[in-house]
């Protein structure tokens, strides 16, 4: 592992790349010997920086979850992440580009849990566990140039996370096949992406699985009350100021917001 004064010098130096929306080279070009648990330990030290800023936890995102992102991406394993407060917009809001380096949108199936969840858990014990499931759209950000990066540079920049909006029509997932939720990405009217739920693990309560699992090998649980994004489900677009994004998702309505 890292040294703890290093942990700290690359917090420094996320942070500043994700608040002044400028690039910086991958933390492993430094520090080749950079492990996953160093980029969980800068995450870790994110989290206490932001919530000392008055921020507020509100949730946890899986990332890197279908074949169309790890291919993109060029990562085969999937990452988690943060979700702040100050993360979150409302349905048709204009966000601002300014505040972004190269922003990209990903359709996500999010979960909404009333019961904690911890250990080793099963789809079925995930989904008594939901109060709802809601259509959310994550934009990414990588802080890292030409969006180019490795799981442990990326987990670092709490998996490139910057903004999402959750929308459209929540539902009981008690109520639904979970794998077979038809999802539309358009970009100003013109459809640039399409799937189905099931491109995420075979089931998009697996990420929460996978979640769970890996919060308890930290000591952590999933508490009650979470809101979690669960990956996309198809390759992410790019998107510059001017763009409106709609994404449709089958039986669950929509979610539209736009770049400025
Ligand atoms: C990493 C984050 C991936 C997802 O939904 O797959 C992610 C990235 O692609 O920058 O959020
Ligand atoms: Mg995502």
């Amino acid at each position: 592992m890292l040294d703890t004064s290093i942990i700290q010098k690359l917090t420094d130096r996320v942070l500043h790349a994700q608040d002044s929306a400028t690039t910086m080279t991958k933390l492993t070009d430094e520090y080749p010997s950079m492990s996953i648990a160093d980029g969980y330990a800068v995450q870790d030290e994110l989290r206490r920086r932001w919530i000392a800023r008055g921020d507020r936890c509100v949730g946890l995102k899986a990332g890197l979850t279908s074949k169309a992102k790890m291919l993109q991406m060029g990562v085969d394993v999937p990452s988690f992440g943060i979700l702040m407060a100050s993360f979150a917009r409302p349905e048709n809001s204009a966000i601002d580009t300014r505040e972004l380096v190269h922003p990209r949108v990903e359709a996500e199936i999010a979960f909404v849990m009333k019961d904690e969840l911890k250990g080793e858990v099963s789809i079925e014990q995930v989904i008594a566990a939901t109060d709802y499931i809601i259509p959310a759209v994550e934009v990414i950000d990588s802080r890292y140039e030409k969006f180019k990066f490795d799981l442990a540079s990326v987990i670092a920049d709490n998996g490139s996370s910057a903004r999402f909006v959750a929308g459209g029509r929540p539902r009981d997932p008690r109520e639904m096949d979970l794998r077979t939720i038809g999802v539309v990405i358009e970009k100003n009217g013109e459809i640039m992406a399409l799937g189905a739920s099931a491109a995420v693990l075979n089931h998009p309560a697996k990420a929460i699985v996978m979640l769970v699992k890996h919060l308890a090998e930290r000591g952590e649980v999933l508490p009650a009350g979470s809101y979690v994004m669960t990956g996309g489900i198809t390759e992410a677009i790019p998107v510059t100021a001017g763009d409106s994004i709609t994404a449709r998702f089958q039986d669950m309505g929509s979610v539209s917001f736009r770049f400025i």
